[in-house]
């Protein structure tokens, strides 16, 4: 097929080609060089390479040439514009979300609300802004709500006031001139309010992870002591400002978890025989047993799960571990790559046949 003097056609080399008006039905564009490419008032849907699309009759993705380019209200999430040129294109309330971007040339005449033009980048909420080179970019007042900036290079960026909540970090490399109030980088990932750097609480003994806490109030306790404030969970995601040290949790809703049903005499011959070596406990198991956290399972556990049994005292507190077992003793808000997963166990609850209220628990996808 020829179009305005250009083969159009798997490979093509179509840089600075003007394809307005192209009637792209069935073409096969894949792998076509669209650096330059203008368009608008493309007629059907040309197969393209992955980092492509049409929209609104534009080719849109890496090195188009959207200059003047009607797209308003369209939805460009996740779409790739690396090195387009943008010059008095309308984005109004497009859907910016995931976009990527960068060396951009010419400014659009519209962007939405919250969203500008810095650097050659598209800044605003949800941007993927991962590896961009952001070093000395005037940040002031920025919507990076949700942004991605793994990678990205930060020096001497200046982000007074910008908007952090829920923004991804980590192999940040330089440091910010300033950053917002209560924020700062460490360890290349930034850290303060609303930075989910914490931990997702899976609900205790469920057989399917996509069970999380809800709507649950924890403390950490170290040594007896409360450390930190209540951290409020929701759909599974306790965030944490600063590294937490702590041996125990508990939960400051009593009706969250019956631990006079959950701890009863089967617990008790279970961690007898694990004493006499009938039956070794391990994993998670293990750790529910080990009631006082000293790494032993002996008779001291045993006896405080008869007086809980028995009403003297009772047993309040759980332990983080992970799906290895593993007793977790720290939270800290810097983590790298994704949030790590954890359940609450309850000490004493050696067969695990206890169980959050339903009321707590919700269904979360987990990617
Ligand atoms: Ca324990
Ligand atoms: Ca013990
Ligand atoms: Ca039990």
């Amino acid at each position: 097929m020829i179009y305005n003097g250009y083969n159009i056609g798997p490979g093509a080399d179509l840089t600075g080609a003007d394809l307005t008006g192209a009637n792209l039905t069935n073409a096969d564009l894949t792998g076509a060089n669209l650096t330059g490419v203008q368009s608008g008032g493309i007629l059907g849907a040309p197969t393209l390479s992955t980092d492509y699309s049409v929209i609104n009759g534009y080719i849109v993705g890496p090195g188009v040439n959207l200059a003047n380019a009607q797209l308003a209200e369209q939805d460009l999430s996740n779409i790739d514009l690396t090195g387009a040129d943008l010059s008095f294109a309308d984005l109004t309330d497009a859907d910016l979300t995931g976009v990527r971007s960068g060396s951009l040339s010419g400014m659009p005449s519209a962007l939405p609300e919250n969203y500008s033009v810095i650097n050659g980048y598209i800044v605003g909420p949800g941007a993927d802004l991962s590896g961009a080179d952001l070093s000395g970019a005037n940040l002031y007042f920025a919507n990076l709500t949700d942004a991605n900036l793994t990678g990205a290079d930060l020096s001497l960026a200046y982000l007074a006031g910008a908007d952090l909540t829920g923004v991804r970090s980590g192999s940040l490399s330089g440091m910010p001139i300033v950053l917002p109030e209560n924020y700062s980088v460490i360890n290349g990932y930034i850290v303060g309010p609303g930075i989910d750097n914490g931990a997702k609480l899976l609900s205790s003994y469920s057989t399917s992870p996509a069970n999380v806490i809800d709507n649950l109030t924890i403390e950490f306790w170290k040594e007896n002591t409360q450390v930190g404030g209540d951290l409020a969970i929701t759909k599974g995601e306790v965030l944490v400002d600063n590294t937490t040290d702590f041996d125990q949790v508990r939960i400051t809703q009593t009706d969250a978890f019956d631990a006079s049903a959950a701890i009863d005499i089967s617990d008790v011959l279970l961690t007898v025989k694990h004493i006499i070596g009938i039956a070794p406990i391990t994993g998670i198991a293990k750790q529910a047993a080990d009631i006082n956290n000293d790494s032993d399972v002996d008779i001291s556990d045993v006896l405080t799960m008869v007086k809980h049994i028995i009403g003297v005292s009772s047993i309040d507190h759980f332990d983080m571990v992970d799906s290895s077992g593993d007793r977790i003793t720290q939270l800290a808000s810097i983590s790298s790559g994704d949030v790590p997963e954890y359940y609450l166990v309850m000490n004493g609850d050696v067969n695990m046949d206890g169980a959050f209220n339903e009321d707590y628990i919700t269904t979360v996808d987990i990617a």
